[in-house]
């Protein structure tokens, strides 16, 4: 027993000696090949004893390292089945879903449903507020185990590596899915390579750690959240406060300070950090006075008023589409099996008008509810005389731009309320929200409900 290395102190009755101190140099314990971890053990760098004493927090142990783990346990699963589901709403069979070679992690193909019509909404809305709002869970559960980082030796097994590698990337991935996808929804590209890709794979990294930690510490978690009352604990104020006594995974310190805060107040600062959040992040996915809350995000809280006064998310002038491209001289190009039939704006208005009550809702976390009236596409789709409908390729004026095209799939250029929408609100479409006709489809992500269109080719099961 090393003399620099009591035992802990203020356990508690109860608390174990330092016999059993796991901390101790050479306490065993060791895998094969023994002498190798024993060797690494002897040899401690130096300032990890003097570390391993400075971290003193009397809160840190397996209670409050559970609590917040059970909120993630709740939530991240939410957050990655979102993320996936977002991807699948893309249209990977289309090849318009980023990345567009996902290898063998490719998921079951199946075409995003239009009902319910705020389907998209949820899915998107609940990834980017989850990811927003789970920051200071996330790192309320690093500071609680934060002094594992210093352990030595950092492994006294194989076992242990595989287990330690595995938090690096459970640790790593929220770090790098976080990073990436605030970095995304602010518009800011600081990183030199592809968000998309990235956060997919990032993604998939984050998940197998994810399961990996779940199946190795739920039982941890079991025990640590059972050891101490939760409601008792909400009642201890900090001249109450103790440490918790010594834990198999060295969660608590070995030389506890006497605690200035309690778990009490641990618990409900990052609580309150988390709602605060919240309060500041899910004006984005409301409408009506409350989207003035969402303080923290690009997308204009404000955007005028009148029947236009909703998020663009690309402006007219940022898509690089001129006003006499949008003038009388445009037309609509439908094509169908080499048929071509085109159409002006009047003769559009001329059509049966149909009126729906649908989100638009952007990638990037905000969305909203408009009234749309224009065209039916399958009034259009009719008009051009297509039979067995496989997909429709809209196009838009717009000659540059990641979004200037967009597939459909069959059940959503037929559903009822699927429009090329002329006007929003009772008026025409603003320049900034795709006059002189835009696509507004029930559930579709709104990065495919494309601006200023300018054709859409039908095509057939035959057509290939
Ligand atoms: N031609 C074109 N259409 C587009 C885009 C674009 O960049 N170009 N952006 C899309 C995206 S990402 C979204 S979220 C919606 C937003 O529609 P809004 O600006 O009318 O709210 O438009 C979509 N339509
Ligand atoms: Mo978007």
């Amino acid at each position: 027993m090393s003399p620099s290395r009591p035992g802990p102190s203020g356990g508690g009755p109860g608390a174990p000696g330092a016999s059993g101190d796991p901390r101790a140099p050479d306490a065993g314990g060791y895998g094969a090949p023994r002498r190798f971890w024993r060797a690494l053990d002897r040899r401690r760098p130096p300032g990890v004893a003097t570390l391993d004493r400075s971290w003193r927090s009397p809160l840190r142990g397996p209670w409050l390292t559970a609590v917040h783990g059970s909120v993630l346990l709740v939530a991240l699963p939410l957050v990655i089945v979102t993320g996936l589901l977002d991807y699948a709403a893309y249209g990977p069979r289309f090849g318009q879903a980023f990345p567009h070679d996902v290898g063998w992690l490719r998921l079951p193909v199946f075409d995003w449903p239009t009902r319910p019509a705020w389907l998209f909404r949820v899915t998107q809305g609940l990834h980017v507020t989850l990811g927003i709002v789970l920051i200071p869970v996330v790192l309320g559960k690093l500071w609680s185990v934060i002094p594992k980082l210093f352990d030595w030796p950092p492994a006294r097994s194989l076992a242990q590596v595989l287990e330690r590698l595995t938090l690096l990337l459970l640790v790593g991935g929220i770090l790098f899915q976080t990073a990436t996808g605030l970095l995304n929804i602010q518009y800011a590209y600081l990183f030199g390579f592809d968000f998309y890709t990235a956060h997919y794979f990032g993604g998939w990294v984050f998940l197998g750690a994810f399961v990996a930690h779940v199946v190795l510490k739920l039982p941890r978690l079991g025990t640590a959240l059972r050891s101490r009352p939760f409601g008792a604990e909400l009642r201890t104020p900090v001249a109450g406060t103790r440490p918790e006594p010594p834990d198999p995974d060295d969660l608590v310190a070995a030389r506890p300070a006497p605690a200035t805060v309690s778990r009490r107040g641990a618990v409900g600062l990052v609580g309150g950090a988390t709602l605060l959040l919240a309060a500041l992040t899910v004006g984005q996915t409301l409408d009506g006075p409350l989207r003035r809350t969402a303080l923290l995000l690009p997308r204009g809280r404000d955007n005028g008023p009148g029947p236009n006064g909703f998020p663009v998310n690309r402006t007219v002038a940022a898509a690089g589409v001129r006003p006499e491209e949008t003038g009388p001289g445009w037309r609509l190009t439908l094509r169908a099996g080499g048929r071509t039939v085109t159409l002006d704006r009047p003769a559009l208005l001329a059509m049966a008008q149909h009126t729906a009550a649908l989100p638009i809702a952007c990638v990037e976390g905000w969305s909203t509810r408009q009234t749309w009236t224009g065209v039916r596409l399958r009034d259009l789709a009719a008009l051009v005389g297509v039979d067995s409908l496989a997909a429709a390729r809209v196009s838009s004026l717009e000659k540059a731009g990641l979004f200037r095209t967009a597939v459909l799939a069959p059940n959503q250029v037929l559903d009822p309320d699927s429009l090329l929408a002329l006007r929003v609100n009772g008026v025409d479409l603003s320049p900034d929200h795709g006059f002189p006709a835009r696509v507004i489809v029930p559930a579709l992500p709104g990065v495919h409900c494309t601006k200023w269109v300018s054709d859409i080719d039908f095509q057939g099961r035959a057509d290939g």
